[in-house]
């Protein structure tokens, strides 16, 4: 079965969905297109051969489209992931799932009202095969307990629309997913170091920071979120465990060696770094959508994560650690 998508909000990270869906990924193909920008929209779907829709409750309720992908911004994800649910369809929609944690229940109510898990949170690096051997490697038990994990987030630099907001809720979400998808538990408190800021981009940013977040058993994750750090796109992460360390490999993507001496070349943004990890999630994605089961983080998963985003959005304006409160679990996310 080639599964018939509609995408909503083909920009950057959609058009590279599709790339690689045309491409190296099997079983899918995007058939319907729309954006808030039209002219986009008959761009993207000229370009696939595809249809552009006027908006995005026509696209959802086409019987033309099959399952849903949508790529547009956080703020813009909530009433289309609500209508996907609605019309009973399969959707994957890129993380944030939403910029707060009420917004996140709400998806979450309305799903477990349809009686049916219908929503994939792109969280793509639970794919990543680095982050996948880190985390085989602590479940074993071959380096005892994990008890603190050192991560550090750094882009090249941001657009200007990036607001104060997004190191915690559009960056660091990516190891506030990953950290309790790698560690098994939830955090209870989140703080914010605030240290001097890069002089070389934005005034309203504070660019570096660092969220410490303590998890329910004592876990101590920091993360350096560096989202104007000029030279590279440069994820690193190192669990210290009660026997042994366990660090991500480099993200290089070639060792030389040569006159000017010994280099590696790093990855610039996050199609390079994480690429096999977007094709590896969507290509499960598909396969899941065409046997009518779930797979990937869950709604619940994209409420857990706000819920630690707004803790970490209020520790940035405030000193000092903020409680993390979340709902207990529902049986429907078990
Ligand atoms: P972008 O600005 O390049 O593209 C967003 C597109 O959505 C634009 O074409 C815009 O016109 C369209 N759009 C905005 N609001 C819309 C609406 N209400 N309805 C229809 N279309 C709408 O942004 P991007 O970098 O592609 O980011 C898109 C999403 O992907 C965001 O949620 C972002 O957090 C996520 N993202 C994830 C990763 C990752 O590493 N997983 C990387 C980058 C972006
Ligand atoms: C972007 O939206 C992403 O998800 C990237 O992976 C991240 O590195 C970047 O900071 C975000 O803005």
């Amino acid at each position: 079965m080639t599964v018939r998508i509609g995408m909503i909000g083909p920009g950057g990270m959609g058009k590279a969905h599709i790339e690689r869906i045309h491409s190296v990924i099997a079983g899918g193909r995007v058939v319907a297109v729309t954006d808030v920008n039209a002219d986009n929209a008959q761009a993207v779907a000229d370009s696939v051969g595809g249809q552009a829709f006027a908006s995005a409750a026509e696209l959802i309720n086409s019987p033309d489209v099959d399952a849903v992908m949508i790529t547009s911004h956080g703020p813009a994800h909530e009433p289309d992931v609500l209508e996907c649910i609605k019309a009973g369809k399969y959707v994957f929609c890129e993380k944030p799932l939403t910029p707060t944690a009420e917004a996140a229940a709400r998806i979450m109510e309305a799903e477990m009202a349809g009686g049916k898990k219908l929503v994939t949170v792109g969280f793509m690096r639970r794919f990543d095969a680095s982050y996948r051997e880190m985390k085989k490697i602590l479940d074993d038990g071959e380096v005892g307990e994990a008890l603190m994990v050192h991560c550090a987030h750094r882009n090249p630099t941001v657009p200007d629309f990036y607001t104060w907001d997004m190191a915690i809720n559009d960056t660091a979400i990516h190891e506030i997913d990953t950290m309790r998808w790698l560690l098994g538990e939830e955090f209870v408190s989140a703080r914010v170091d605030k240290p001097k800021k890069t002089s070389l981009r934005f005034e309203h940013l504070q660019d570096p920071l660092v969220l410490i977040l303590t998890s329910e058993s004592g876990v101590r994750v920091d993360d350096e979120v560096f989202v104007n750090c000029q030279y590279g796109y440069d994820i690193q992460c190192e669990l210290v465990a009660e026997r042994g360390v366990v660090r991500l490999g480099d993200q290089e993507l070639v060792h030389r060696a040569d006159a000017q001496g010994r280099r590696n070349r790093l990855t610039m943004d996050h199609n390079q770094r994480f690429g096999q990890a977007f094709v590896t999630e969507v290509q499960e994605w598909l396969t899941a959508v065409a046997e009518d089961r779930h797979t990937g983080s869950s709604s619940w998963d994209g409420y857990a994560a706000a819920v630690v985003c707004d803790a970490g959005v209020k520790a940035l304006t405030e000193d000092g650690e903020v409680a993390i409160t979340m709902m207990d679990k529902p049986a429907f996310y078990a």
